[in-house]
Parts: structure tokens; sequence; C-alpha cells
């Protein structure tokens, strides 16, 4: 029975390759905290806590992540038996209510460590892969049309993404339909076309928008409204033909459940962090499974420890409708991976080997580490 000896974080301020403007903030860095389980038999599992924008977009803050984790979640944990991750996820839902990033950050850690110890991946633990590569959108979020087309261009041109993703609702809705409008008329041909309002629009603009989208070709869009109103979601989806998605909305299971109860979304922007681990996006998962609800897998823009763990559950999924957005590593300047993700054929290929089947080059973290001294994580 191995034992989780010591949970370590640390804090990484990543820089982005350029501005990603949502309607709550525009990043120029993401700020990811590192998880690393040391286990009495000598085995580690590695985790990634990571949320957008500061504390703008969710509750939690990489400093509340790191913090929640040290104070209050590893003093549970350790000492207790490694491989009873089930036992685990309830001692810290009983222990720390809210904050799923830093649950989800420590719960990637468990399964990472238990796949490596077994010598299989963490896909295997939850069913085994039934795909290895998955398609992958890219977020055009530069707030700039013609820069938009000229990276939609350029990507199509690779063969990197032919899914694109725009982040409106931070502008005049006739300027973010206009600019919609550009960008489908250049590309909306070889690729399609979503928005994420992420919650920016009342009900009433709301309205407005749609039907303007609607007429302009696009296929989805991704949290029109806030989170908490659940009920005008669904007069939203029952009103329009364009697919509407669940992103903030989807705070595990119980929110899963009302969102799904009333069909209130056409689909659901599933997200490892946003759900509380693997284990309640997999709930969250077969709730829309079960409902009929299509399936699309989200990201937190995580760097390469938090993308690949969503890649492990997301390869067990048959069906997945909207494909993912899971390229959280293109967006910042630098890899801190040992070996990065392969992105090839318009879609994100499941690595190999054993656990998430990732490992953090510590050379490559070195000058992004926000405490010194350095060498106390790696
Ligand atoms: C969100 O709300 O979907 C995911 C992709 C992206 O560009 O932003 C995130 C957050
Ligand atoms: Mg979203």
């Amino acid at each position: 029975m191995p034992q989780i000896d010591r949970i370590e974080t640390t804090i990484v301020d990543l820089p982005t390759i350029r501005g990603h403007i949502l309607s709550m903030t525009t990043m120029t860095v993401q700020s990811a905290v590192l998880v690393r389980i040391r286990f009495s038999d000598g085995s580690e599992g590695i985790g990634e806590g990571t949320t957008i924008g500061g504390m703008s977009y969710g509750a939690e803050s990489p400093e509340s992540i790191k913090s929640v984790i040290d104070t209050y979640i590893a003093p549970v944990l350790e000492t207790c038996d490694g491989d009873g991750i089930n036992a685990l996820i309830d001692a810290m839902e009983r222990s720390v209510k809210g904050n799923p990033i830093a649950r989800c950050a420590v719960e990637t850690a468990l399964w990472d460590g238990l796949a490596r110890r077994l010598g299989v991946s963490v896909a295997q633990l939850f069913g085994g892969p039934v795909r290895t590569a998955l398609p992958v959108a890219w977020t055009l979020a530069s707030g700039n049309s013609e820069t938009d087309i000229a990276e939609a261009r350029d990507l199509l041109e690779r063969r990197r993404h032919n899914i694109f993703k725009l982040k409106i609702g931070t502008r005049d809705m006739r300027d973010d339909l206009a600019h919609v409008a550009t960008i489908c008329e250049a590309v909306g041909r070889e690729a399609s076309i979503r928005v994420d309002v992420n919650q920016a629009w009342s009900l009433t603009e709301a309205r407005w928008g749609l039907r303007g989208l609607q007429e302009i070709g696009v296929d989805l869009v991704e949290q029109p409204i806030g989170e908490d109103h659940v009920d005008q979601l669904k007069l939203l989806t029952d009103g329009f033909e364009i697919g509407v998605m669940a992103d903030e909305a989807l705070k595990g299971p119980k929110s899963a459940m009302r969102v799904a109860a009333g069909r209130s979304a056409d689909a659901f922007a599933v997200k490892i962090a946003q759900s509380g681990g693997l284990k309640r996006a997999a709930e969250v998962i077969a709730i829309a499974q079960a409902a009929g609800i299509g399936l699309y897998a989200g990201t937190m823009l995580e760097a390469g420890v938090g993308t690949a763990a969503a890649l492990q559950l997301f390869s067990t999924v048959p069906v997945l409708e909207w494909g993912t957005e899971l390229f959280g590593p293109f967006l910042l300047k630098d890899e801190i991976l040992t070996r990065p993700l392969e992105y090839r054929d318009f879609a994100v290929h499941l690595p190999e080997g054993p656990g998430l089947g990732a490992e953090i080059d510590p050379e490559r973290i070195e000058p992004f580490l926000r405490d010194k001294p350095r060498r106390s994580y790696m």
C-alpha cells in the first residue's frame, strides 16, 4: 500500500503568445499551479491546477489553488493509501468545499501516480481509449479581424486546426457581429466557426445576438448569458436553430443534472477542472450522454499537464460531437513538458506512456517559477 508521503505545489507564470481577449479579461500570462505527489514506494504523480485571468473567470486564483492544496488538502491526504482514489476524492470533498480546480489538480496527480505504478495510461483506468486522435479547435481572440483571419489561414494551411472559436461580448453587439461575419466570410467554408460570449449578454441581447449569429452561419454559441440563468439558457436553446453550449454553468454533476433535466443546452463544454476532477467530469459526461446532449472537451487553457489529463479522459468517450479545444500549450510561448503533446491533421494525439504520458521538464519551467528559492518542487 503506497502511502502519500508529500504533496508539493509550485506556481509557474507562463507568458502567452499574444493577448488573449475574453469578455471578462485580456490574458498575457497564464499561471499554472503544478502539483507533484510523492508516494512511499518512490513513485510520483503530477497534476496541474489552472484558471483564467486571475479571479476574473471564476472564484479560484492561482494563489488560492496553491494555498488550498498546501493548507487544507495536503494535511488530510498525507499518510493515506495512495491507491484509494475514491476514498481520497471523498476526503477532499468533505474537507474542502468548492475549489474544484485545486481538487482536480491533486486528483490528477493521484491518477497519474496510480497509473504509473500499474504501468498503464490514465485512460486505461477509465476503461481504455476509444480513439487516439481528437479533433481540436483553436480560439481566435486577438481582438482584430484581420489578425484573426491571418491566424486562421495559417493554421488551416498547416492542418493544425479547422475549428475556430471566436471570443465575443466585449464590444457593441453590431461590432461583434460584423467581426464574426468577416471571419466567417474569409474562412467559414473550410472551417467550423463557433463563438464564446463568456456570459456577457443579457437575455434580450442574446436573442438579437443568436439571431445574427445564426444568419451569419455560425455553428455554435457558448455560454451567451450568465451561468445562473439556466432557465434563460433554455429559452435560447429552444428558440433558435444555432447550437447552444453550456460552459460556466457546468460545475460538476449536480449543476450538469440541472441543465440536463430541462435540456437547457444542446451541448456541454466539459472541463476536468471546472467539474472538480476527472472522476466528476466523467459523471458530467455520463449525464450528457443520458440526456442526449452533445459533448465538447473544454479547457481552462491549461499547460501540458492539465491538457494531457483531459486528453486521457476524453480519449475514452466514444462520441464527441463538437470535438475538443485542448490547445492550451499552443497559447503559451514556452513548452513545459519534456515531450510536447502532438498536434497534426487537425487533431491532438493521445500521448503514449504510463500515467498522463506527460513529464515536466525542470529546466524548461525554471525561468517561470514564481517562488524562489526554486529547488524545492523539482
Ligand atoms: C472558455 O470559456 O471556454 C477556453 C478556450 C478559450 O479560448 O478560453 C477558454 C475558456
Ligand atoms: Mg467557454
